[in-house]
């Protein structure tokens, strides 16, 4: 049975009217030695596009993803299965990312659940070898259920504690049995909404000893790919403890995990947190933690997380050119975490959403390989930091110089020069130009 009326999306080139085509996206396409597509894997995010409605505080869902089924029984789960692979057989996305109550129904008896997760993952997998369509990530929903009202790791409650254990140890499974690349951890509710009732200590050490226990059960049954972190800074929780990726990265060299995670960061989390896209890419590639990416975009008039689909060009360029600058991703993708607004509720619009994305990031690939091929953004730099390349500069950064040395040097010269203009607007213009001079 097929779900969708839409043909398979083709590339068209800018100037087509065709709406169900792609004006940028072309995969075969080579940019810096590569082609588009393996520049760019892309994912699709079972929740959003499969299981999400439309369902907000002040009204029911808008969009029918029922897709000839009735929700809450496995031959719904089936059906999406179905709907998912043909959906993203249709847009060439080669990847997909889940948690587990994604993927069927929960049940009163986890135990029951985990045998629906078999037997879906068991189809799943048929389906995956038909097509070639691979997992990028997977991970547990630790947020959803009351039971995990008071956090997952961080909760008060031990016996909580060992349910997420015991979703954690089968989502990991699951991952593993799809040959996931990667296994998420987002917070949820690892947070706190008032101190007052809150032993923060006690709780982030809960925390690392839970993703401890999930690397090694993970490594004895043969995961090879990256955890994440996804940091964000709020919502659900008041405050939550990954905050953003300093704060997370932190957090996993306190506790001896950073040789097993990475950041997975999510476009519209960096702003939540005050930062750009761009700020929380470059902090996790200079740290070595550069990921995977979710592929959305907030809107900063308002402050929750909005899962918009990107389209903003001056984000997916600066986001391109951070990952072309710092070697591309290697087990990771760019993961539509990404909702249609509720307006948008028929068939159709879940193509052009994942239309206007794809499009999107393969725009920002085109122009930052543009800025990069430019250079002229690149030499400034190289020249702004002229002074550390050879005398007192050279001992400062080979670490030679003592303080003493330091300040003498600048007895010695009783007046620095001028440390020269930062340019700012220029380079902005240059930016312009390169995005928009043809
Ligand atoms: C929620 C997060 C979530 C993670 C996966 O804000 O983006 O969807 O990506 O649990
Ligand atoms: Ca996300
Ligand atoms: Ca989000």
């Amino acid at each position: 049975m097929q779900h969708f009326e839409m043909d398979t999306i083709r590339y068209e080139g800018p100037s087509t009217k065709n709406p169900f085509a792609f004006r940028y996206y072309d995969a075969d396409r080579v940019i810096l030695g590569k082609k588009m597509s393996e520049h760019l894997p892309f994912a699709m995010a079972w929740w959003h596009n499969l299981c999400a409605t439309g369902t907000d505080m002040f009204g029911v869902g808008t969009a029918d993803k029922s897709f000839g089924a009735v929700p809450g029984t496995m031959e719904h789960a089936f059906a999406k299965v179905d709907a998912g692979f043909e959906f993203m057989q249709k847009l060439g996305i080669r990847y997909f990312c889940f948690h587990d109550v994604d993927l069927v129904p929960a049940a009163e008896d986890i135990n029951e659940t985990n045998r629906r997760l078999d037997e879906i993952t068991d189809y799943i997998l048929e389906k995956m070898n038909q097509t070639g369509i691979k997992c990028l990530w997977g991970t547990a929903n630790l947020f959803g259920d009351p039971r995990f009202c008071n956090g997952a790791g961080s909760s008060n409650s031990a016996e909580v504690y060992c349910f997420a254990a015991a979703q954690i140890k089968k989502a990991i499974e699951l991952t593993v049995k799809l040959g996931g690349r990667g296994y998420v951890f987002w917070g949820g509710r690892e947070g706190y909404e008032t101190l007052l009732n809150t032993d923060m200590k006690l709780e982030q050490e809960n925390i690392a000893n839970l993703m401890h226990k999930a690397v090694d059960y993970a490594r004895s049954i043969g995961f090879t790919g990256d955890f994440y972190i996804e940091p964000k800074p709020k919502e659900p929780m008041k405050h939550q403890y990954d905050f953003d990726a300093a704060t997370a990265i932190g957090f996993l060299r306190q506790y001896g995990l950073d040789k097993d995670f990475k950041m997975n960061i999510e476009a519209n989390h960096a702003t939540l947190a005050g930062h750009t896209f761009r700020h929380e890419l470059r902090v996790s590639a200079i740290n070595g933690m550069l990921g995977s990416i979710d592929a959305n975009q907030g809107d900063l008039f308002l402050g929750w997380d909005t899962d918009e689909f990107p389209y903003d060009i001056y984000e997916t360029t600066m986001c391109m050119l951070e990952i072309l600058k710092y070697g591309g991703l290697t087990n990771g993708g760019f993961n539509f975490d990404a909702k249609n607004r509720r307006p948008s509720y028929t068939k159709e619009d879940m193509f052009h959403a994942f239309i206007l994305g794809m499009d999107a990031y393969a725009l920002g690939l085109i122009k930052a390989a543009k800025l990069i091929e430019d250079g002229r953004l690149d030499d400034f730099i190289a020249q702004r930091y002229a002074s550390y390349n050879e005398g007192i500069g050279a001992r400062i950064r080979s670490g030679e110089a003592d303080l003493t040395e330091l300040a003498d040097y600048a007895l010695n010269l009783k007046k620095p020069a001028a440390p020269g203009s930062g340019r700012q607007e220029y380079l902005e213009s240059v930016v312009n130009s390169v995005l928009f001079g043809e």
